[in-house]
């Protein structure tokens, strides 16, 4: 068979694919660390790193090990039974983030909507709501995935538009506002307040220091469930094990995915306290390939190479150096540089040239550095936490001759 171009697999995606995604024209085939390739062979340093799910690098020795050794012995076991893997894990997660229990999951939306039963749940049976009357605080521009249950408290069109009829019981604050935090707990009927520590999605968000922690005490003082979706700063992204931990609150109940499997597959998790995760009794929750031993040994091992790397002391140092570099680029093109640890984001003033993120990042691919626009004038950086120094001053090197050149070239054009 003819080799087949990047153009082909493209072209194979657009005709047989659904069209609910319009990535960045480039096939990658393989991975190693903080880099990949593409199928020419062209390499690329990767800065989305799977939107932070990659944080302990691509194809890391060890996990990719601990996938052969456990895909050998047992890969499915279902909770029907036990498997010698969950133990085990849930033991070494629960220690490890300092939580009584661990209930696991696949995908990151699935731990969302897991971590909103189990608040419900504990609205009844432990706050002693009145039946169906429970409350959960969200925000604007929350990003919690794409289950008809989150959808139906995003404030994005994009989001939900057409897919309504929605789920009540949410009441939406704007982010970092802590006296709407107040307003809204008001309400004896609020169980629960879902938050993300840095905003992802809506274009790396850092709220202001402080606002996490007065949030945290507010919950604290009317009984309700401060709830922390971490799949995106988890796992090291922001400096910290935990991006909560930059202001020491130790969220209620605790949202996990992503890097927690360091990208090799789907695992999420809830974590919190008996009095709140064992309001969910057997068959009230559950899932076929939550707790699988494969992904039980794969997340095992990823935490693992998060503390034996020391990958939240090397996102902080690498973090400061990155932001430092993108603030000393002398360009007008760049309005905003922010961010924590390796989940950075910069935004581009395009001129009023039509030009947007997205133009920056395909000519930042021709350059060699892949990066994720989001929005139409941000593009969030998010490197591989075991990036090398060297690489991350060569990528920022690529960052700025990509925007001097954007630059010049507009400056032509006008
Ligand atoms: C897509 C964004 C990132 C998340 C937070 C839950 C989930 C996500 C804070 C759901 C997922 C992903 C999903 C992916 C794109 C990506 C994303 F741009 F859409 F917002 F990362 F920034 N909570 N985020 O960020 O986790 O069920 O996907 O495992 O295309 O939807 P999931």
């Amino acid at each position: 068979m003819e080799k087949l171009r990047q153009q082909d697999f493209i072209d194979l995606e657009d005709q047989f694919g659904a069209h609910n995604y319009h990535p960045l024209p480039v096939v990658l085939s393989r991975g190693k660390g903080a880099h990949v390739w593409d199928t020419e062979g062209k390499r690329y340093f990767d800065f989305l790193s799977a939107y932070s799910a990659v944080n302990q690098g691509h194809c890391h020795p060890r996990l990719i090990q601990a996938l052969r050794d456990q895909a050998e012995l047992l890969t499915l076991s279902s909770r029907a039974f036990h498997n010698d893997r969950l133990g085990p894990y849930e033991a070494y997660m629960a220690n490890y983030f300092g939580y009584n229990k661990v209930l696991p999951m696949n995908t990151g939306v699935e731990a969302v909507e897991t971590a909103l039963k189990l608040c419900r749940k504990w609205a009844y049976e432990v706050k002693n709501i009145k039946p169906e009357q429970a409350r959960i605080v969200v925000v604007e521009h929350n990003f919690h995935g794409r289950t008809m249950g989150v959808i139906s408290f995003s404030t994005d069109p994009e989001s939900y538009t057409g897919f309504g009829p929605y789920l009540p019981g949410f009441v939406t604050i704007p982010y970092n506002d802590v006296d709407a935090l107040a307003k809204a707990l008001e309400d004896p009927n609020v169980a629960g307040f879902l938050v993300e520590p840095i905003q992802g999605e809506a274009g790396v968000i850092v709220p202001d220091d402080g606002y996490l922690r007065s949030c945290y005490e507010l919950c604290r003082s009317k009984n309700v469930l401060f709830i922390a979706d971490e799949i995106q700063t988890g796992i090291a992204r922001t400096g910290r094990l935990l991006a909560c931990d930059h202001e020491d609150v130790k969220p209620d109940i605790l949202i996990l995915g992503k890097a927690l499997s360091g990208g090799v597959l789907p695992v999420s998790a809830v974590l919190a306290n008996d009095e709140i995760m064992l309001c969910i009794k057997p068959g009230q929750h559950g899932s076929t390939f939550g707790g699988n031993p494969l992904a039980c040994a794969v997340a095992q091992t990823a935490l693992e190479v998060v503390k034996d790397e020391d990958l939240a002391a090397r996102a902080e140092y690498l973090g400061n150096i990155f932001r430092d570099r993108m603030r000393a680029i002398e360009s007008d093109l760049i309005t905003a540089v922010r961010g924590k640890g390796l989940l950075n984001a910069i935004d581009i003033q395009p001129f009023g040239s039509g030009k947007t993120a997205y133009d920056i990042c395909l000519k930042l691919r021709d350059n060699g550095l892949l990066a994720k626009q989001t929005h139409i004038h941000t593009i969030r950086f998010a490197p591989p936490l075991v990036i090398s120094e060297a690489d991350l001053l060569e990528s920022c090197a690529i960052i700025r001759d990509t925007v001097i050149g954007v630059e010049a070239e507009l400056e032509l054009e006008n």
